[in-house]
């Protein structure tokens, strides 16, 4: 009988790490995961893996911070993981120019403390870095590949730049396996509630649920090559499972912008999405990543990805799932267990 592999997955908390730890788990992989102590507990998307899997001793969770260094050596040294995912980072582009700093330490010394603590280890251990298409910068009209050149506009997209580098440096002076995925948007109904699609999602069940009367956005002519996350997270195995570490574009190579996602999403419950929309100046960035269009074609072809859900089965899951959430908070609401909030700050 061949043993478990053991993986230790960096932001498990995430909608990312909540799909990953799935598969992986589906795999029969035990599954270590780092929790950031808060002073409400926030597992809630993994809430049913842990049900399902910690009995059996086969997921795991640590407090750990990305900030803390020796908790990351310490973690490394007492799982002696086979491969890690370092999905953790402040992955909100907007907040990433109101908490630069925060968002910087995390993605550039949290990332490289964590290298730095694999680099030490006598195990040979693999690791995966979360690059994103946010580092391209997106201001020309181009699919956007392995080698097009990083022009980061926000602090969040150069730390994923610095990581992103630090990653092949190590790869190529220390003859690690240290792969980056530079994965263009991924949503999902476990996708955190500020960024747009989910944004979208929501309101809309709430609107037809009578909870919310408006949706408040920022840009709307945005362009993005969005997926769906399960499909981005398999993209992730298989280039931890591909003979050599290198870096990987996971895209679908189409690009919508923010209004067509908001046609689709309304219209798929009868709605006109401009009776209800506004945009705000309170949305917009500093600094705008205008269009972002992806070409995967090495990953297609040597490790066999392609995404599986197209951009309309996203926004339909996603609006489904969000009109039978909003239907439960409806309840709440009646019975005076909770109150209505969905004005949001970002
Ligand atoms: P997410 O939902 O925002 O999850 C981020 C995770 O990082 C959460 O578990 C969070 O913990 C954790 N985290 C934040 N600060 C941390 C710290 N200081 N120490 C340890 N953990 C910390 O992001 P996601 O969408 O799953 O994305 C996963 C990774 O892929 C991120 O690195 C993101 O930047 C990158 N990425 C995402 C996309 C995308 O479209 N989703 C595309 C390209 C790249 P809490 O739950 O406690 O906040
Ligand atoms: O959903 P978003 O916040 O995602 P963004 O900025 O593209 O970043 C996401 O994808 C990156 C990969 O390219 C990841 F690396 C990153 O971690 C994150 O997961 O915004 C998408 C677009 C932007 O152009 C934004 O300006 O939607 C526009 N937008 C318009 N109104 C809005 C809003 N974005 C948000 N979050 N909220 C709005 O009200």
């Amino acid at each position: 009988m061949s043993s478990s592999k053991i993986a230790l997955i960096t932001g498990i908390t995430g909608q990312d790490g909540y799909y990953l730890s799935k598969l992986l788990l589906e795999k029969n992989y035990i599954v270590h995961g780092t929790v950031r102590r808060s002073s409400n507990i926030n597992t809630d998307r993994i809430d049913p893996l842990i049900a399902e899997y910690s009995p059996k001793g086969m997921l795991i969770l640590h407090y750990s911070d990305l900030l803390d260094s020796s908790s990351l050596s310490s973690l490394v040294n007492l799982i002696q993981p086979d491969e890690v995912y370092n999905l953790a980072a402040q992955s909100h582009v907007n907040v990433s120019f109101k908490n630069p700093i925060f968002t910087t330490q995390v993605g550039t010394l949290g990332a490289l403390s964590l290298m730095e603590a694999i680099r030490y280890s006598e195990k040979r251990i693999k690791f995966y870095q979360a690059s994103s298409s946010e580092m391209f910068g997106g201001k020309e009209r181009i699919m956007l590949d392995e080698n097009s050149p990083l022009i980061p506009k926000s602090p969040y997209a150069a730390s994923k730049i610095f990581a992103h580098h630090m990653s092949q440096i190590y790869r190529d002076s220390y003859d690690l396996f240290f792969t980056n995925g530079i994965l263009f948007n991924h949503e999902s109904p476990y996708r955190g509630e500020t960024f747009v699609t989910r944004k979208i999602t929501k309101a809309i069940g709430r609107i037809q649920h009578g909870i919310q009367s408006k949706l408040t956005l920022g840009n709307l002519d945005a362009s993005r090559d969005w997926g769906f996350a399960g499909d981005y997270v398999e993209g992730m195995y298989l280039m931890m499972q591909h003979e050599t570490p290198e870096d990987w574009v996971l895209a679908t190579g189409e690009t919508h912008t923010v209004k067509e996602f908001l046609e689709i999403a309304f219209n798929s419950v009868n709605l006109n999405w401009e009776d209800y929309v506004e945009s705000s100046e309170k949305y917009f960035r500093p600094n705008e990543v205008d269009y972002l269009l992806g070409d995967s074609s090495k990953a297609r072809k040597k490790l066999n990805w392609e995404p599986k859900i197209s951009f309309q089965e996203l926004v339909k899951l996603m609006v489904d799932h969000d009109m039978k959430e909003a239907e439960r908070e409806k309840v709440l609401i009646d019975n005076n267990l909770i109150k209505p909030t969905w004005e949001n700050p970002i």
